[in-house]
């Protein structure tokens, strides 16, 4: 199997995180994909490719530009304007009913504002070199999707940071540009064929399923901690199904805390069943390796073993896919969890 990574995204290192009304030691941080590289570059069946560089307009294609603005120039534009900060966190939020029908509606003209403008929570701060790792993120997406379109049956991309929280225009959830979105809406609208995400990470990917919501052109089927007591607690829930044109192209199959490998592996032919019924030309898998028991973020608890027969299950499609890294925390089970689930999926 060939697969895609960047070292560029090691200019998006933080060191702390501000949740649960606690600065703590940030889960998303640049040891997570260095230790999944030396898992995937100790196997010789294993091939690494160098991402190539797209340019800005395939992110434009699925964000807004002031989101993509905003990231670009915001870190910078902070330490002029506000104060110097190292991590830069948003403090004061805008949700709509704050000012619709009464103001402007539009990004704060204080630069001070402006993070919580483009973000929806604070556990995702910014720092000197995250919009050079976001864009790496989206390039090796974009590559490990080339790979699969020029013939492959499937490819990985070790992106980082993961992308399946962030929306059309907001960021957050460790997530900036949505990658796995990104490369679907590129894949659909350059090919004109169906396509499918399917999100396996353990938090339901609220970006992803915001961004395709209303079309028909690409289904989002997710398995994932219930909304109900698990972030990002505003969607995921079953009844959202999509709307308009993108009626019934929606699918989430939330799961309790503790769920393990059986209730898993159920619930995973459902979702196959449903991918299957849309007929996608390629699937792209949003993986995350928070659903393994050991993870010190996901509620699930799932076995080491179920990562193997998660790859398997996707495998028996017999779709072109393209395999995205998401979540993941346990920095000594990383490596090996998605090494398993790649391997499963080869059938060895
Ligand atoms: N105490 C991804 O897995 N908060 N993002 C978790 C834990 C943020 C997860 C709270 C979780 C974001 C890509
Ligand atoms: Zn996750």
């Amino acid at each position: 199997m060939r697969w895609v990574w960047s070292p560029q995204h090691r200019h998006h290192d933080p060191e702390v995180e501000f949740e649960e009304s606690s600065l703590q030691p940030a889960f998303e941080h640049a040891g997570r994909a260095e230790a999944v590289y030396a898992r995937l570059i100790a196997d010789e069946a294993y091939d690494c490719v160098a991402a190539r560089s797209f340019g800005v307009d395939v992110i434009q294609a699925v964000h807004d530009r002031g989101l993509v603005a905003f990231l670009e120039r915001g870190w910078q534009q902070y330490q002029t304007f506000v104060r110097p900060a190292v991590h830069v966190v948003p403090d004061v939020f805008a949700p709509d009913d704050l000012w619709r029908g009464m103001g402007p509606g539009s990004e704060p003209v204080a630069v001070a504002a402006q993070a919580g403008w483009w973000a929806f929570e604070t556990t995702t701060p910014l720092t000197v070199g995250t919009y050079d790792a976001a864009r790496s993120a989206v390039d090796v997406a974009l590559t490990a999707t080339e790979l699969v379109l020029a013939g492959d049956p499937v490819s990985y991309g070790l992106c980082r940071p993961p992308g399946h929280h962030a929306t059309s225009r907001r960021y957050g959830g460790y997530c900036f540009f949505n990658n796995a979105a990104i490369a679907a809406h590129h894949v659909a609208t350059t090919t004109g064929t169906r396509v499918t995400v399917l999100d396996v990470d353990v938090h339901h990917g609220n970006g992803t399923q915001e961004i395709f919501y209303e079309r028909d052109d690409v289904q989002y089927v997710s398995l994932h901690g219930d909304p109900a007591v698990t972030y990002p607690f505003h969607v995921g829930f079953a009844d959202e199904t999509g709307a308009g044109r993108g009626r019934g192209a929606n699918l989430n199959l939330p799961l309790p805390e503790g769920t393990g490998d059986e209730v898993y592996a159920h619930a995973l032919r459902r979702a196959l069943e449903a991918v299957d019924a849309f007929g996608p030309s390629l699937v792209v898998v949003s993986l995350g390796v928070d659903t393994a028991a050991t993870d010190p973020i996901g509620r699930f608890a799932l076995t080491p073993d179920a990562m193997g027969a998660s790859g398997a299950a996707v495998a028996s499609l017999g779709r072109p896919c393209v395999v995205l890294a998401e979540g993941g925390y346990d920095l000594d089970a990383i490596g090996d969890l998605t090494h398993r689930w790649l391997t499963g999926f080869l059938g060895d």
